[in-house]
């Protein structure tokens, strides 16, 4: 299978992020998408190809176009006001006070439209947001005109990213947008299969009212687990999308005996959806020697959960998540490739 790639990603570098009282380097390190991409080659998956530029027109049908526009203004703004360093929030408006309103302030507007402090700005984010949104929707454009699958291999990730806010290393949601892609494209149906280790809740409140994207997600339980606030099992859907969101919360130790049996009755409820196209947010932070994360999956798992996703049968479109074990991301995300590719 195809990849997309674009070095651009590598800008987006040297952010801060907030974690257990301490501002700390950012866990979302240009690394990871470097070691991912070297073990293509190692490995022969195929062609890495560049992204074609896109506009945010796709974009602005899921997530709203004043937050679209505000994303490439936050650095050049936290310059002129003669700061230096990571952007990134301090205040968030939460119950008692207004989320309605955004601040002049830039400090005020960051927390408007982020729910965390892991979502850093430096000089080369925008342009980093951008490629990865290019990666995705290049890649679903090999897809529909028939490749089979092809992997998006995006950076920064996206499915944190809901329909007016950013958060968890997220600002575009990738997936989303390749989903609405696929739908203006002429696909009836969506599905999204979610296996990173963090609820995708982004992508979960960009289609919990429509019937047409079945979001499916397999995470680490939010009683337990950030992003705490949403992934919980008796969230299904509102109204149209009454019962197209799935929830497989999974407890802190969750090995691959407990993990494949949530994928593989996720895959039963895919395939009486019926959709036209699947699309994989691909987190492979559910390994065992992850630093930020609780699950036991091992590198020999990795293969497998890429044979049972190919067994659906469906035309398919890998889009890189998450996944922090920098050493050990390459060879279990390529896994997941391989094992589909047989
Ligand atoms: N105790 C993705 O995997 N911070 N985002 C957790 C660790 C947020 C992860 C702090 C993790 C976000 C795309
Ligand atoms: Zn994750």
């Amino acid at each position: 299978m195809k990849t997309v790639f674009s070095p651009r990603h590598r800008g987006h570098a040297n952010q801060l992020e907030l974690m257990a009282g301490a501002i700390v380097p950012g866990f979302e390190l240009p690394s990871r998408a470097e070691f991912i991409h070297d073990r293509i080659l190692e490995v022969g998956l195929g062609d890495i190809v560049a992204p074609k530029d896109f506009d945010l027109s796709i974009a602005e049908r899921v997530q709203a176009k004043d937050f679209l526009d505000f994303l490439p203004t936050v650095y050049p703004r936290w310059k002129e006001l003669g700061r230096e360093g990571t952007a990134l929030a301090y205040t968030w408006p939460t119950r008692g006070l207004r989320g309605d309103v955004v601040p002049e302030c830039l400090d005020g507007a960051l927390g408007h439209y982020s729910f965390d402090a892991g979502c850093g700005f430096v000089e080369g984010t925008w342009d980093a947001i951008k490629s990865s949104h290019d990666v995705a929707l290049t890649a679903a454009e090999l897809v529909k005109e028939g490749a089979g699958s092809a992997y998006a291999l995006c950076r920064p990730p996206g499915h944190h990213a809901g329909s007016n806010f950013m958060g968890g290393y997220c600002y575009i949601n990738n997936a989303a947008v390749a989903a609405e892609y696929f739908r203006v494209n002429g696909a009836k149906r969506v599905s999204i299969l979610d296996v990173d280790y963090h609820h995708g809740n982004g992508t979960q409140e960009i289609f919990y009212s429509r019937s047409d994207v079945q979001v499916i997600n397999i995470h680490g339980d939010p009683n337990q687990e950030y992003p705490y606030f949403l992934g919980y099992k008796e969230e299904t859907g509102a109204g149209e999308g009454e019962g197209f969101n799935i929830n497989y919360p999974l407890r802190w130790g969750t090995d691959w005996a407990g993990w494949s049996q949530a994928l593989k009755d996720g895959i039963q409820k895919l395939e009486a959806f019926g959709p036209d196209v699947v699309i994989v947010s691909l987190g492979v932070d559910t390994f065992e020697k992850d630093p930020i994360s609780q699950f036991k999956l091992k590198t020999e798992d990795y293969p497998k959960i890429g044979a049972l996703i190919k067994a659906i049968g469906k035309p398919t479109l890998f889009v890189q998540e998450g996944g922090y074990a920098v050493a050990d991301i390459g060879v279990n995300a390529v896994g997941v490739l391989t094992g589909f590719e047989g």
